[in-house]
């Protein structure tokens, strides 16, 4: 049976500044497991099967059963039933929020963080099992069990027509289809495997074009694996780098993601590198295109694109500058005396790669940087330490659930799932009954802090400062993130109010300084603040984002969210520390706010770019502005905000948005108006904030209605869609939301509303 760990490490090519707080690995061993367990997980696995067209998200079951029988939760409160907003009563919303709480503690591991599924992207596993494939070490790696388990999960979100999206809901594309197939041959399946589903996926491939069509991250990962030509990719020259920084369009300056992608894909560019050319690479030549591979204008495959994958079309300067560096740089380049540049371009782009590993303890920024560093490390020597230092990080970004093993969209969301968690808890009012809960908690938050800038020259390595701020994951990952910063110190400062008796000792002074500090340094000039950086350059440069799947990567832009929850932690520190930089807090916080109602859509809401969508983004831009000091009486932001999110109220009495509203940039419902527990979290949230009580609690009664009335047998929630999302178009999965939103939504109406009464 599978087992989640927790905290371990026990591979001497593990490095951790924390003994490995908040690692999470799954291992299988056969030993494991009853009759009964292994049938309750059978179950499960055909539940997800059977429904999987219509069910596209998983439970996490895997994890729940595991815990189930580690944390067993004793009795449970028996379910409330409530038909009309006259039964919402406290005691119907406090025993909801027992049975809630009672149930999500049980989810807690031993070192304080809430475990949880990270995937939905449907991108990431193609790119570790063709680095695994090109280096030889895929069975090394992947056991049998890792690899069933993984077409398990491919095939169970394989899309009716054949092919697969960009993210376990959306539809098929070339991106998603090409690769995802390609996965499943190194894999071990054959060509006609799958009971048709091969078969299937083939013809949606050569119905919409050929693997020609698919997009420059897939032709870049399809020609190191030697499956499609380097000259049908546009040039990534990793001369960029050297270029001066003070050039608007110098890597050092764009979006540490967008720049942490394009560094190791510009080395394998750079070297043309291509894998060992094996009867299976051979077959794929022919499975993938509509002609015969030595016959295909790679000139002209460059710039094809399925319209399925267009999601930022290249403008035609793009064209135009891929096709002079493509004829007459690169030709340059590639020969004496160019060459010699080349060679210094490349050592030095994979001295950045292994400062990337070093600082990251072999975990990197997220996952596909993760496996193109591994692939550089090998190229550069195969038998390098680096190389090995690699390969025991793959598993901090693998997960199982009942659809199948995963690669993640990050070494987890072990913080940010810990801080709200808290957050909600507190919120309730219920701190004393969840004490050991809380406890644990903040230890894991105290644990989990960055203690310590990046090593030697910073503007070198075009770091930020990182001492003192909180991770989205893990102390060991380490970059540093401007809300992830702010929840942990906003998380950390609510515990520090509850007796040390309860929850432990709270953080030293010192090292709230740090966070606030590392706040301060992430605000920019027009008072906005971005994900983990400075915005350091303009926007006009998403002109050159040359991945068609994806909006809004080139700059780190400043966001709703970022910018609220500084303004959150910025305030809720003043009131503690009224005398610590009292001026630059003060300033500070205006400016933010100031941001804030700068950007709001001239419909009163906010667009979330990180969870879907406009309740989001609409919780947060109204937390902003009331943690600021505004209120629905003084601020006309305020009104419209409420006016808007009560107009998109459904008449469940909950709110329901699609992951599409972040695609199209319109709010828009689930299918058939359904509501979801989540987005009626947020909703309720901002209205409460912004003293919806006083005018009319009535929507808030029937809010309460909904997800009181949505809670399981259990106490847990039902997983409904997706709620996380990236770079406009590509969604994840925050398993933990689904209890988080609605316990923390609960606990503020019970506490501010029917106690308020
Ligand atoms: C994340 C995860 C965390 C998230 C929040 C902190 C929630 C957000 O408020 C700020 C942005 C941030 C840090 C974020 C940015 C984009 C990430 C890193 C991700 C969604 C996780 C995965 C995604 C990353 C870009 C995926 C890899 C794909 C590429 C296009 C490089």
């Amino acid at each position: 049976m599978w087992k989640l760990k927790i905290a371990e490490g026990g591979n001497p090519w593990l490095r951790s500044t924390n003994s490995h707080v908040g690692r999470q690995v799954w291992e299988f061993d056969p030993k494991l497991g009853s009759p009964q367990d292994l049938a309750e997980i059978e179950t499960a696995r055909n539940n997800f099967h059977d429904n999987r067209f219509s069910h596209k998200h998983s439970s996490d079951l895997l994890m729940r059963i595991q815990f189930s029988k580690e944390n067993p939760i004793g009795e449970v409160l028996p379910k409330v039933k409530v038909k009309d907003v006259e039964d919402v009563t406290e005691e119907a919303v406090v025993t909801t929020l027992r049975r809630a709480i009672s149930f999500h503690s049980t989810l807690q591991s031993h070192d304080g963080h809430w475990p949880g599924d990270y995937g939905g992207p449907m991108f990431l596993m193609p790119d570790l099992v063709i680095t695994l494939s090109i280096t030889g070490a895929l069975n090394a790696v992947l056991t049998d069990e890792h690899r069933k388990e993984m077409c398990r999960y491919l095939y169970n979100h394989q899309n009716k027509d054949g092919g697969w999206g960009l993210h376990i809901e959306g539809p098929s594309t070339m991106f998603g289809s090409v690769l995802n197939y390609v996965t499943l041959r190194l894999l071990g399946e054959g060509p006609n495997d799958g009971q048709g589903d091969m078969e299937k996926a083939r013809d949606w491939i050569l119905g919409h074009g050929g693997a020609t069509y698919i997009t420059s991250w897939g032709k870049m990962w399809l020609s190191v694996l030697g499956v499609f030509e380097w000259s049908g990719n546009n040039p990534l020259p990793p001369e960029i780098w050297l270029l001066p920084y003070a050039l608007p369009f110098h890597p050092g300056r764009m979006w540490c993601h967008c720049r942490m992608v394009y560094l190791p894909m510009s080395y394998l560019y750079g070297k043309r590198f291509v894998g060992p050319i094996t009867p299976t690479i051979l077959s794929l030549r022919k499975e993938l295109f509509t002609i015969p591979y030595h016959d295909i204008d790679w000139n002209q495959a460059r710039n094809l694109c399925a319209k399925e994958d267009l999601y930022y079309p290249h403008p035609l300067v793009q064209d135009i500058l891929w096709a002079s560096l493509h004829k007459v740089v690169e030709p340059v380049l590639m020969q004496w005396p160019g060459k010699k540049l080349r060679e210094k371009a490349i050592n030095s782009v994979m001295e950045h790669i292994h400062y990337e590993d070093e600082n990251t303890r072999y975990i990197c920024i997220g996952p596909v940087n993760k496996v193109l560093n591994m692939l550089c490390c090998w190229v550069e020597d195969p038998n390098s330490e680096a190389f090995k230092l690699h390969l025991p990080r793959i598993y901090d970004y693998l997960w199982i659930a009942e659809d199948g093993m995963k690669m993640q969209g990050y070494n987890g969301s072990q913080l940010w799932d810990t801080a709200f968690a808290a957050q909600a808890i507190i919120s309730t009012n219920l701190i004393e009954e969840y004490g050991p809960t809380l406890r644990k908690a903040h230890t894991f938050i105290k644990n989990s802090q960055v203690l310590e800038d990046c090593p030697g020259d910073l503007n070198k390595w075009y770091r930020h400062i990182s001492k003192g701020a909180w991770p989205f994951s893990t102390a060991d990952h380490g970059w540093p993130i401007s809300d992830c910063t702010a929840e942990g110190l906003k998380a950390i400062l609510s515990l520090s109010k509850i007796a040390p008796d309860i929850v432990g000792e709270p953080l030293d002074a010192k090292r709230l300084y740090d966070a606030v500090n590392v706040i301060l340094s992430l605000q920019n000039e027009d008072g906005g603040l971005a994900t983990y950086e400075l915005t350091r350059s303009y926007s006009w440069l998403e002109l050159i984002n040359p991945a068609e799947t994806f909006g809004d990567i080139v700059i780190d832009y400043p966001y709703v969210e970022c910018t609220s929850a500084a303004i959150q932690a910025l305030t809720s520190f003043r009131k503690l520390y009224p005398g610590h930089r009292r001026e630059e807090i003060q300033h500070s916080i205006e400016k933010a706010a100031a941001f804030i109602e700068k950007i709001q859509s001239s419909d009163g809401s906010w667009y979330g770019s990180w969870g879907v969508c406009f309740t989001y983004g609409t919780w947060f831009g109204v937390k902003g502005l009331i943690a600021a000091g505004k209120s629905f009486s003084n601020c006309s932001s305020i009104r419209k905000a409420c006016e808007f999110l009560l107009s998109k109220q459904l008449p469940s009495g909950g709110w329901g948005e699609s992951y599409l509203s972040c695609q199209n940039k319109v709010y828009s419902n689930l299918e058939g108006n359904r509501p979801h527990a989540v987005n009626t979290g947020w909703a309720m949230l901002a209205l409460i904030e912004a003293e919806q009580a006083k005018r009319d609690p009535t929507p808030l009664h029937r809010a309460a209605l909904y997800l009181i009335n949505s809670q399981m047998e259990n106490g847990d929630f039902p997983q409904q869609e997706i709620m996380g999302v990236f770079n406009k178009n590509c969604m994840i999965t925050y398993a933990a939301y689904r209890s988080i939103f609605p316990i923390w939504a609960l606990g503020e109406y019970r506490c501010r509303v029917l106690q308020a009464r």
